[in-house]
């Protein structure tokens, strides 16, 4: 850290930068995509106007902010590693930082559960719920009978949270679109789709809390997902991210009911990684063609999304003089 931070309640510097995100006013646009790694946020912006961002800052905490235009649309790329506590830090820190309205869209990695929706799937989810452990299920003062009955579960499973029906259907129609043709010996012969309207789940971890087994710990989830499809039927995709930000967007719209209140819209695009049925793992290759074509895909949905000018950022690293 080098700047000199001011308000231990909402640490700055005197500029404005945020502690952890580091950015200030001008620096992050309305229309923001966030990713889990830097190589993605990259690739995505190459396919700026120009072929590159107008602004790039690497925060010392490795939140990774690109901000260029896309079809003369500002948009901003962070990328926030993994997990809900970045997704924490990314989305206050950008409220912030930017006036007006935001729309939100993760771009991530999944592992899916349905064997209609294999690697080689980009899915476009519109509801997601949550799943976390419950630390005390696992405290050394929780009983065996308490563990055996019901009064105490391993993993704390929440009611699931709707993305922005205009955002979700502006993201699938843009990855149809675009639905790439795909190399022989790709994704084992099969050919790239995309499905919308899928139920997501995110997970606290990629390991117990998405069911996979691990001899090393003691994880009590080796009936985790079918506990999922009891009680969420329908639940096709894992990953860490997603129903933390539609549920940070509702927190943050509901502090004000006045019309004119800034609001943040979401949604999600999720590139099948891993498929849970056969135990398959995507190869680089595969990946680079998925982030090209949901990059691309996420950057022109949003572009062509509207917001107000009165609830739009006035000046930044975007403007023309
Ligand atoms: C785990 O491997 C990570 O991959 C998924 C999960 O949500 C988690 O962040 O997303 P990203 O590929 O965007 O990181
Ligand atoms: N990301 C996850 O969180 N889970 C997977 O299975 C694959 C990617």
């Amino acid at each position: 850290m080098k700047e000199v931070l001011l308000d231990a309640n909402f640490p700055r510097d005197a500029e404005g930068r945020t502690y952890h995100v580091g950015t200030k006013a001008g620096q992050v646009a309305n229309r923001i995509i966030t990713v889990g790694d830097h190589v993605r946020a990259h690739r995505i912006a190459s396919q700026f106007d120009g072929g590159k961002a107008l602004f790039e800052h690497n925060s010392q905490r490795n939140f990774l902010t690109l901000t260029g235009t896309f079809d003369g649309v500002p948009i901003t790329v962070v990328a926030i590693g993994m997990g809900f506590p970045v997704v924490d830090f990314f989305i206050r820190e950008c409220r912030a930082v930017v006036q007006g309205d935001m729309i939100v869209v993760r771009l991530g990695s999944c592992g899916s559960l349905n064997p209609t929706l294999p690697i080689g799937t980009v899915v476009v989810p519109f509801t997601s719920f949550g799943i976390t452990r419950n630390y005390d299920y696992f405290h050394p003062t929780t009983t065996a009978e308490q563990r055996a009955s019901d009064s105490i579960e391993p993993y704390n499973i929440s009611q699931p949270l709707d993305c922005d029906r205009e955002v979700h259907d502006t993201l699938l129609k843009a990855l149809e679109e675009q639905t790439p043709e795909v190399k022989d010996g790709f994704f084992h012969g099969a050919k790239a789709k995309v499905q919308g309207n899928v139920m997501n789940a995110s997970a606290d971890s990629f390991y117990g809390s998405q069911g996979r087994q691990d001899a090393a710990f003691l994880d009590a989830n080796t009936n985790l997902i079918e506990v999922l499809e009891q009680r969420h039927p329908g639940i096709s995709t894992l990953e860490m991210e997603t129903f933390l930000i539609n549920h940070l967007a509702l927190c943050a719209n509901n502090v004000s009911a006045e019309p004119e209140a800034p609001k943040i819209k979401t949604g999600a695009v999720q590139m099948i990684f891993a498929n849970r049925t056969t135990s398959a793992f995507i190869t680089p290759d595969e990946v680079e063609l998925l982030e090209r074509w949901a990059g691309r895909s996420v950057c022109a949905a949003l572009a062509s999304l509207s917001i107000p000018a009165n609830k739009t950022h006035p000046h930044g690293v975007w403007s023309k003089s």
